[in-house]
């Protein structure tokens, strides 16, 4: 996800305006009952850029984000080492154990199984996906593995173009199956992509994050292989199985109007950027059409027959909510979008985003009304912690106050007939955080970097209680 200021350049860079969605409420309804069902996921998420490390080891080509420039990253850092979750992986399925979490998201990096991207596949690679999900099912731990967390190989990048290209959503399909048929008697719930919109937005028109591009030409043929490929490889996992169970994962934000400035316009802005965030993934994926504003540029990609192979059937929707955005109509950019402030005093985390549970409440709603109540599962919604290394940060109370009113947004959604099934925390160890580096810390465990030693924070204790019970408590006084 990304910070407001960068969603509303992203927005500004896709040339876009249109007109009028309603203002979004910041309430909703207090829950009735605190008590979760008792077949709810509870489960953490992660992904293997962030937490592995090991770029080098047991034959994994390099991905994007290996040869991302320092110098873009906030403390300078890389991910070489991250959580050391390479070698480290039985302690944090051990963790995953003792918060008594019953599933686990985590993501396949491409290119430790097949580095090239396409071609040879990397035996080691594949062998070390099949411990990881060997010790979760040890411990009755259930894999939730997600095949594209944005670090492409490399060389699909340099000698092909990338997402550009729309080979490579045939070369993901092949990938898909590769995983389908090693890790699929295993695994049995897979999400295709995650956070689509953030990878088309932050990798290829700000160039904050891997591959680094600024061409705001590439929203369209980006977007639309990426939707392509995720509807091929939902093909192939189904083709190399049928017990499987298959969503994917969109950051799903509410695009509201700014405050001040002319109210009509604002909204215009807001639903343009609506359209190409959310509505150019959903859409296509769950009513078979790209949004009337992002067919101008994302169409002249389109060829028969692609639309009957994105909308695929899925199983669930992964849902990461952190934040909405605001956005104000501006004359003077290209877009007419441009970023604006949330409402005066909005609590802010560690990260700068806002804090806003109506946020949840309201997505929610929208996919129970716009788009056929489909099941959903909260795949990622999570806080960071202040930028500070002062051991009484251990003490996150902030993060819990921050999960339960999260979770009391979803409940109260699932009062009004969503059909959420789980909700799983980003994340489990404080890890290394894309363009920030090491400074946000989104986990109920911290990392000592010199040593690698975690360390559980309060959050830790109280996710476990409420994975225990299913019952959320109210707020300390
Ligand atoms: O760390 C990221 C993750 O990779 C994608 N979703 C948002 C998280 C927190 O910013």
């Amino acid at each position: 996800m990304l910070t407001r200021r960068e969603l509303a350049l992203a927005a500004a860079a896709a040339g876009l305006a249109g007109c009028a969605p309603a203002y979004t409420p910041a309430t909703f309804p207090a829950v009735q009952s605190r008590q979760f069902p008792r077949d709810f996921i509870w489960g953490v998420a992660t992904s293997a850029f962030q937490t592995e490390g090991a770029l080098n080891v047991d034959g994994r080509g390099p991905s994007i984000w290996d040869v991302f420039p320092r110098e873009k990253i906030a403390d300078r850092s890389d991910a070489a080492v991250a959580d050391d979750s390479y070698h480290r992986y039985r302690e944090d399925v051990a963790l995953l154990q003792g918060l008594a979490a019953k599933a686990y998201r985590f993501s396949i990096a491409w290119p430790r199984v097949v580095p090239a991207g396409a071609g040879a596949i990397n035996q080691k690679g594949v062998d070390f996906y099949s411990r990881l999900v060997d010790a979760q099912l040890e411990k009755r731990i259930t894999p939730y593995a997600t095949l594209f967390h944005w670090d492409l190989p490399l060389a699909l990048q340099q000698q092909h173009g990338g997402w550009a290209n729309r080979d490579t959503a045939r070369r993901f399909a092949e990938y898909a199956n590769i995983v389908a048929t090693r890790l699929g008697d295993r695994v049995k719930h897979f999400c295709i992509l995650n956070e689509p919109s953030v990878h088309v937005f932050a990798g290829h028109v700000l160039g904050i994050h891997a591959p680094g591009l600024t061409d705001a030409n590439l929203i369209g043929p980006v977007t639309h292989h990426l939707n392509l490929a995720q509807g091929l490889a939902i093909q192939a996992l189904r083709a190399a199985r049928s017990d499987l169970t298959i969503g994917t994962t969109l950051a799903i934000t509410p695009s509201r109007p700014a405050h001040d400035g002319i109210a009509p316009l604002n909204e215009a802005a807001a639903k343009g950027f609506d359209a190409v965030w959310n509505g150019a993934f959903l859409d296509p994926l769950l009513k078979g059409l790209y949004p009337a504003q992002a067919r101008g540029f994302i169409e002249p990609q389109l060829r028969a027959g692609d639309m009957e192979v994105i909308r695929q059937p899925v199983d669930f929707i992964g849902a990461n909510y952190y934040a909405p955005a605001y956005l104000r109509f501006d004359l003077m950019s290209q877009a007419h979008i441009a970023p604006s402030d949330p409402p005066p005093n909005t609590a802010r985390d560690a990260f700068n985003r806002e804090i806003d549970p109506a946020g949840m409440w309201q997505i929610l709603k929208r996919l129970r009304e716009e788009y056929g109540n489909p099941s959903v599962l909260i795949t990622e919604n999570g806080c960071s912690d202040p930028f500070s290394d002062d051991p009484a940060i251990q003490d996150d109370r902030f993060r819990i106050d921050y999960l339960r009113r999260h979770l009391e947004a979803v409940k109260s959604a699932m009062e009004a007939g969503s059909r959420v099934a789980g909700y799983f925390h980003w994340t489990l160890i404080d890890n290394w955080e894309w363009a920030e580096g090491y400074r946000s810390k989104f986990g109920f465990v911290s990392q000592d970097r010199a040593s690698s030693l975690r360390a559980t924070k309060a959050s830790y204790s109280w996710f476990k209680a409420l994975a225990m019970t299913g019952r959320l408590n109210e707020a300390q006084a």
